[in-house]
């Protein structure tokens, strides 16, 4: 049988912690044939419903589970590290500025960026879910880079639950299944500046651009309700996004693990590529194959779309900047 795969998790007691780590461990992210042994982490004061958590987990008593533990010490929780899934961040407190709480997750991000890359396995894939996603992933892979040894390219901020959304969307209103999509595409930051993008998406083969056929609507309704959703789960349910927060993890990971046959948005550092920056984490169709991942290169951008993608990087590298002088 395989070896087990080391799975770091940190925000480990959180509410996306929580609809996460079963799902792990039952073997729905690495396959049914993977064990694997989950790593938690999570602040002191977290440490004993981390242990309630762990409880529940010995309770499943799935076969696939190799072991757990919980600890507050990064380096431990990154020790020899395959996975890494950083789920807790600092959350915005009331009256809180958007440079306070960038500095603020700063802290967090330089700190178990450099542990990563001092601690875990040298090919190690690390997925940022704790908001701001892609600019905390931008500070972990430039702390990471500062030590060397792990791969810069596996630095990603998590646009999959955007994604999934914008699926789920245009299958409601083209009124055909999920499965039937194709090469749908996010661009840029997890934030309501992203830009939700079916120019290429397929159904069974058809266009989903025409067969939706309203560019008003695209603009007025689509873009605006993906983007806006995380505040309409909160306003609805009183909590932000868990459970499909936990999927999106779940999917991205899967896919870039055990390839994909469809375009999927992954926060990948950029490579230049379609005029974002080098390094900027941005939300691009991806392909991926063997463990790897590649960006989807030579579609068409129209002035529509450059000037979507024009915003959401402009904001990106406001949060770059502002970041700057943590790195
Ligand atoms: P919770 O507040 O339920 O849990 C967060 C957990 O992280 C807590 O247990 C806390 O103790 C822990 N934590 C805080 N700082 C830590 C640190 N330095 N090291 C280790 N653990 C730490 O939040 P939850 O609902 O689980 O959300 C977690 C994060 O996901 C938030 O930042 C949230 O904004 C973000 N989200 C990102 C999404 C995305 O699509 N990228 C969507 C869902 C979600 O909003």
């Amino acid at each position: 049988s395989k070896a087990p795969v080391r799975v770091a998790v940190t925000g480990a007691a959180g509410q996306i912690g929580y609809a996460l780590l079963f799902r792990i461990a039952s073997g729905e992210m690495l396959g049914k044939d993977q064990p694997v042994i989950l790593q938690l982490l999570d602040l002191p004061q977290a440490q004993k419903a981390c242990q309630g958590v762990i409880m529940e987990l010995d309770d499943c008593a799935f076969p696939l589970l190799a072991g757990v533990f919980a600890t507050d010490n990064p380096d431990v929780a990154f020790k020899d590290a395959d996975i890494c899934m950083l789920v807790g961040a600092r959350p915005r407190g009331p009256g809180m500025e958007r440079a306070e709480l960038l500095s603020a997750n700063g802290a967090i991000f330089t700190v178990q960026g450099k542990s990563i890359a001092e601690n875990a396995k040298e090919d190690v894939k690390v997925l940022v879910v704790g908001n701001p996603a892609n600019t905390n992933a931008y500070i972990a892979r430039k702390s990471a880079m500062k030590v060397g040894r792990t791969n810069p390219a596996n630095y990603h901020g998590m646009l999959r639950l955007d994604h999934n959304r914008a699926l789920s969307m245009a299958a409601a209103k083209i009124g055909r299944p999920v499965s039937s999509l194709r090469k749908m595409a996010v661009w840029g930051n997890h934030s309501p500046t992203m830009y939700t993008d079916y120019r290429n998406a397929t159904s069974n083969g058809d266009s989903v651009k025409a067969l939706i056929n309203d560019a008003a609507w695209n603009n007025d309704v689509f873009l605006p309700t993906v983007a806006k959703r995380g505040a309409a789960i909160i306003e609805a349910r009183g909590l932000s996004s868990a459970a499909s927060a936990a999927n999106a993890a779940i999917c991205h990971v899967r896919d870039w693990v055990l390839g994909t046959e469809d375009w999927v948005t992954m926060g990948v550092p950029s490579d230049g590529s379609y005029g974002v920056p080098e390094g900027i984490i941005f939300g691009f169709p991806c392909e991926c194959k063997n463990g790897s991942y590649k960006i989807i290169q030579g579609l068409e951008i129209d002035a529509y779309s450059q000037e979507k993608i024009a915003k959401t990087l402009k904001e990106l590298q406001e949060e770059a900047d502002a970041v700057k002088s943590m790195l």
